[in-house]
């Protein structure tokens, strides 16, 4: 019996990409972001494959979630995967310097859009003793960098909550793993920049980043593991990225 994903923010990055490498697995695909034409191009490539529900969804919209849940036609509502990657960092300034607003629509988006669609395709796992929800935190969520502030506290939270899922998940067979990748090459950098193309090309001029297909290979692969194996946390990183000592101002 082919496997059932849903896929938050596929319209671009390792969601489109996630998209693609398990359509080539057979799997069944809900497919959800907020660019309509983007999700029905991807939707009509990957629906010749396998079988593809695509709607447009703004994950910080708790009763658009609960109802596109609640809606899903018959031959997708047994969602094995919940794939938890719609998110975006805004801004890299010093604290004292950010738009609480770009704050907040981390937190609405990366946080609470997190939660209301788990906590809607949750019950659905746990009485069919059956899923996975995988999570795709971050680096920042384990290392501090400057600027990134909220972002990186968004993606702690998400991996402390993945933990604390599978506290409460123990005995009903759901798994959970939150993957946590450095940087990777995709629509990130033009968003954290809010459009400034020449900005985002410098994230990833002279370096051979992640590409969305390395995570795309990654979730596969957590998600294909045999079903007693829980992979908890992934971390994984570009070669050309590691750790920098501590910062030390010598001015105060
Ligand atoms: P992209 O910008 O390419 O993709 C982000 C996706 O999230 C898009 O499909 C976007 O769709 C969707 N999205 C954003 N806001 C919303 C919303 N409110 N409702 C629904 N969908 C939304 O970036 P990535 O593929 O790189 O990012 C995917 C995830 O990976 C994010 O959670 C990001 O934080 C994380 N990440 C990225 C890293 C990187 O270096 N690239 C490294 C580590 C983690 P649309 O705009 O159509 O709604
Ligand atoms: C994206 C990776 O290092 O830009 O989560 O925060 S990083």
């Amino acid at each position: 019996m082919p496997k059932t994903a849903f896929i938050t923010g596929a319209t671009s990055g390792f969601g489109a990409a996630c998209a693609r490498r398990f359509a080539q697995d057979g799997w069944r695909l809900i497919l959800c972001g907020r660019r309509l034409e983007r999700l029905n191009t991807l939707r009509d490539q990957l629906a010749t494959v396998v079988p593809v529900y695509a709607f447009p969804l703004d994950v910080r919209d708790e009763g658009a979630v609960n109802a596109a849940v609640a809606a899903l036609p018959a031959e997708f509502a047994e969602v094995d995967l919940l794939l938890n990657n719609a998110g975006l960092a805004l801004g890299l300034e010093p604290a004292h310097r950010c738009d609480m607003q770009d704050w907040e629509t981390m937190i609405d988006t990366n946080i609470k859009g997190l939660l209301y669609c788990t906590r809607a395709l949750l019950p659905g796992m746990v009485a069919r003793q059956r899923g996975h929800v995988i999570n795709i935190g971050s680096v920042a969520g384990n290392y501090p960098y400057p600027g990134g502030n909220v972002y990186g506290g968004t993606k702690a939270f998400v991996k402390q909550f993945s933990r604390n899922l599978r506290a409460d998940l123990l005995g009903t067979r759901v798994r959970v793993t939150n993957i946590e990748p450095g940087m990777a090459e995709s629509e990130f950098s033009l968003v954290r920049f809010k459009g400034d193309d020449g900005k985002a090309a410098q994230v990833y001029q002279n370096v051979q980043p992640l590409q969305p297909e390395d995570i795309a290979d990654t979730v596969f692969w957590v998600a294909t593991r045999p079903e007693h194996v829980n992979i908890n946390r992934m971390e994984l990183m570009p070669v050309c990225q590691a750790f920098a000592p501590f910062a030390i101002s010598r001015e105060g």
